[in-house]
């Protein structure tokens, strides 16, 4: 089989999705996708104008010949455009193999480890009884995992509260914003570590004991922060707090593991297995964040969770709406065959983007699958594709109130 074409497929339905189509001469076709929110065009610049030339005519069964090829031959390393890219080269040629093989790709993985997908989704509130109504309604959807957000007190925007997302230029599911310049948002760690234990109890106190909870830090604490409100959520049994501290100083997780047993999840901004030595072999972290759009394909993220197993660490792919279908499908695939699979975050993709791309897989009574069909799952409907077209968005930023740029 031999490769005999590669479109990169940039999409705008609800939010803006890079997508990579790989043709055979067998008339087999694969798609990956490279989304890379805030810096879609990067990674389809990088795919048609230094990718796909070195594609064509390649056998697309060498998943692991490609990936060391475009790995090594850039010369340069690392870095979340070029893992992007080489991830939506990967996992189409993932979707190749296993359509070849008459498969759903899991089977290719080794086969399903469970019966489901365990997932979390977003729930918040700028208030307690708005939160509560969001828990609520994604309980109602079937979720039996929740991620609690909150607005803070003096704070006027804060990341992950939907209802604040209301200046018509969000994209309705996720905090990128349909504007040529990046939304400027206020912060303040203070005031945030005084508000948070207060709601996790009365979200404790409202909802009980069992139901997991989860909470992103979105990066904004510094160590010793981190291990404060970690300590302070224990009473009430996080099922993990994430990114609770910027790690590219994986060392810093030290400090924080040394204070609290609030389970610790760190790594969607991460980009290859280097990124995690420290966390993953001195087991600073419990969950693995990753995305496979954004770690080098499954070939990478196999290798990555592998390693992670070795130490009891176990998965938590990253599953904002800023990863396309594509990625999502990829994610289940893997999800289903691992062994040290942990959960898996699942924000639902809206009407326009489910129109572009045609699913197989399934949510019910809280738990994913990928479905059975052969391959991904996924197909792309290139003329609804091509009715949206790019629009430049940004993620937000943060100033402290002194003006200073904070991490957002
Ligand atoms: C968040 C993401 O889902 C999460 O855990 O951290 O929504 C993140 O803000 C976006 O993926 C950024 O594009
Ligand atoms: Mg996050």
């Amino acid at each position: 089989m031999k490769i005999t074409a590669a479109d990169v497929i940039v999409t705008s339905p609800d939010r803006n999705f890079v997508t990579l189509k790989i043709t055979t001469d067998e008339g087999i076709t694969g798609l990956g996708d490279g989304t890379l929110n805030g810096r879609e065009l990067a990674v389809a610049s990088y795919l048609a104008d230094h990718v796909v030339p070195l594609l064509i005519g390649r056998d697309p069964h060498r998943i692991e010949d490609t990936w060391q090829f475009l790995y090594r031959s850039a010369y340069w390393r690392r870095g979340p455009v070029t893992m992007a890219a080489i991830a939506a080269v990967d996992v189409a040629l993932w979707d190749i193999k296993a359509k070849a093989a008459g498969m759903p790709l899991y089977q290719l993985l080794g086969g399903a480890s469970r019966n489901g997908i365990m997932a979390y989704g977003h729930a918040s509130g700028r208030d307690l009884p708005e939160l509560f109504d969001s828990i609520r309604q994604h309980l109602e959807q079937g979720y039996r995992s929740i991620r609690v957000q909150t607005s803070v007190p003096g704070v006027n925007a804060v990341y992950g509260v939907a209802a604040q997302s209301t200046d018509g230029l969000r994209y309705d599911y996720e905090p990128a914003r349909r504007a040529p310049l990046p939304a400027e948002e206020d912060w303040d760690t203070r005031a945030y570590l005084r508000h948070l234990p207060g709601v996790f109890e009365a979200v404790r106190n409202e909802f009980g004991p069992e139901l997991p909870l989860l909470h992103d830090g979105h990066h904004r604490m510094t160590p010793i922060q981190a291990a404060k409100l970690g300590k302070e959520l224990e009473p009430y049994d996080l099922f993990w707090l994430e990114d609770c501290t910027p790690a590219e100083n994986q060392e810093a997780l030290r400090l924080v593991r040394q204070h609290t047993t609030t389970p610790l999840a760190i790594g969607e901004v991460f980009n290859t297995v280097w990124d995690y030595q420290t966390l993953i072999s001195e087991q600073l972290i419990d969950y693995v964040r990753s995305a496979v759009t954004h770690t080098g394909g499954i070939t990478a993220m196999r290798k990555l969770l592998d390693y992670a197993a070795q130490y009891q660490i176990k998965s938590g792919i990253h599953g904002p709406t800023d990863i396309s279908p594509v990625g999502m499908a990829a994610a289940l695939h893997l999800d289903l065959a691992i062994h040290n699979f942990g959960i898996q975050e699942y924000m639902r993709h809206g009407a326009a983007t489910n129109e572009v791309f045609r699913q197989s897989f399934t949510f019910t009574d809280g738990y994913l699958h990928p479905g059975e069909q052969p391959g991904l799952g996924v197909e792309l409907d290139e003329e609804a594709a091509a009715r949206f077209p790019y629009q430049q968005a940004y993620l937000p930023f943060s100033r402290l109130k002194d003006g200073t740029v904070h991490d957002w």
